[in-house]
C-alpha cells in the first residue's frame, strides 16, 4: 500500500449505488478504500472487482480461522480483485502465516489487528497486543491495526514494528482525532462514518486529508 494522504475509507454502507457515490466524491482525498462484511453481505463479494477497478482496496474480513480455512478466504479476496486484507492475530502464527502466504502469491498487503478501537477491546485484545504485533512482524505482514482512540497504544505499537505500517481506525465516530493517531506514530487513519454520513463526503475526507498534512509536518 503507498500512502500519500493517510486516509483509507472504511465504506460500511450496504448498498451499491451508495458506496460507489462516496468513493467518487472521496477518491482524490484517499489512499485505499477499506470494503468490509457491511458491504460485501450487503452488495455482494463483485463490489470488490468492482472498486479494485479504481482504487487499493483492502478486504476488512478480519480473517480469524484455522490456516487452511483462512488460506481459503484471502485467496478469494484476492481472486476478486483485493490489494490487501487483514487478519486477526489471535488465531496464531500459523493462522496469521497462511494468509501472509497466499497474499504473497497475489502480490498482496496483510495487516494484522493488534488491539482494537472499542472499549471492549481492553478485555482481551490489549493485555495481548504488543505480542501480536510482534507476531505480525516475524509473519512478514505488511502492518498492523492499532487504536487512534488510544494514541499512547499506536505509539507503543509502532515502536514494535518500526517500519511496517500502522493503520489506525477509530476517529470521529469513535472519538479519536487523525491527527492525535498520527502524531503517535500511525503511518494512515482508517475513516468510515465521518466521512459516508457526512453531508458532502468529498469535502470530509479532504479536511481529513488535510489534518494529516499537518500533523505528519
Ligand atoms: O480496531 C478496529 N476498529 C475499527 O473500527 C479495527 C477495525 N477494522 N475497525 C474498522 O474501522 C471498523 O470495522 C470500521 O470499518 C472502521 C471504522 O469505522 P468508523 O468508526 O470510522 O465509522
Amino acid at each position: 500500500m503507498k500512502i500519500e494522504t493517510g486516509i483509507i475509507l472504511a465504506l460500511d454502507v450496504t448498498d451499491r449505488a451508495r458506496a460507489v457515490n462516496v468513493v467518487e466524491a472521496a477518491a482524490p482525498h484517499i489512499d485505499a478504500v477499506k470494503v468490509g462484511y457491511p458491504l460485501v453481505l450487503g452488495a455482494g463479494l463483485g463490489m470488490v472487482t468492482e472498486l479494485a477497478g479504481s482504487a487499493y482496496v483492502l478486504c476488512d474480513f478480519k480473517v480469524a480461522d484455522i490456516p487452511n480455512t483462512n488460506r481459503l478466504i484471502a485467496a478469494e479476496a484476492f481472486r476478486a480483485g483485493a490489494k490487501g486484507i487483514i487478519c486477526q492475530a489471535f488465531p496464531g502464527k500459523d493462522s496469521v502465516a497462511a494468509v501472509v502466504e497466499e497474499a504473497r502469491k497475489h502480490g498482496g498487503d496483510v495487516f494484522v489487528v493488534t488491539e482494537m478501537s472499542h472499549p471492549g477491546a481492553l478485555d482481551f485484545m490489549a493485555p495481548n497486543a504488543e505480542a501480536m504485533a510482534r507476531l505480525a512482524a516475524a509473519a512478514g505482514a505488511s502492518g498492523i491495526i492499532a487504536p487512534a482512540t488510544r494514541p499512547e497504544r499506536v505509539r507503543a505499537l509502532k515502536g514494535i514494528i518500526g517500519n511496517m505500517l500502522l493503520l489506525s481506525p477509530g476517529v470521529g465516530a469513535q472519538g479519536g482525532k487523525a491527527s492525535d493517531a498520527i502524531s503517535a506514530g500511525a503511518d494512515a487513519v482508517i475513516v468510515g462514518r465521518s466521512i459516508y454520513d457526512s453531508a458532502e463526503p468529498g469535502r470530509a475526507a479532504r479536511d481529513l486529508a488535510l489534518e494529516v498534512r499537518q500533523a505528519k509536518k
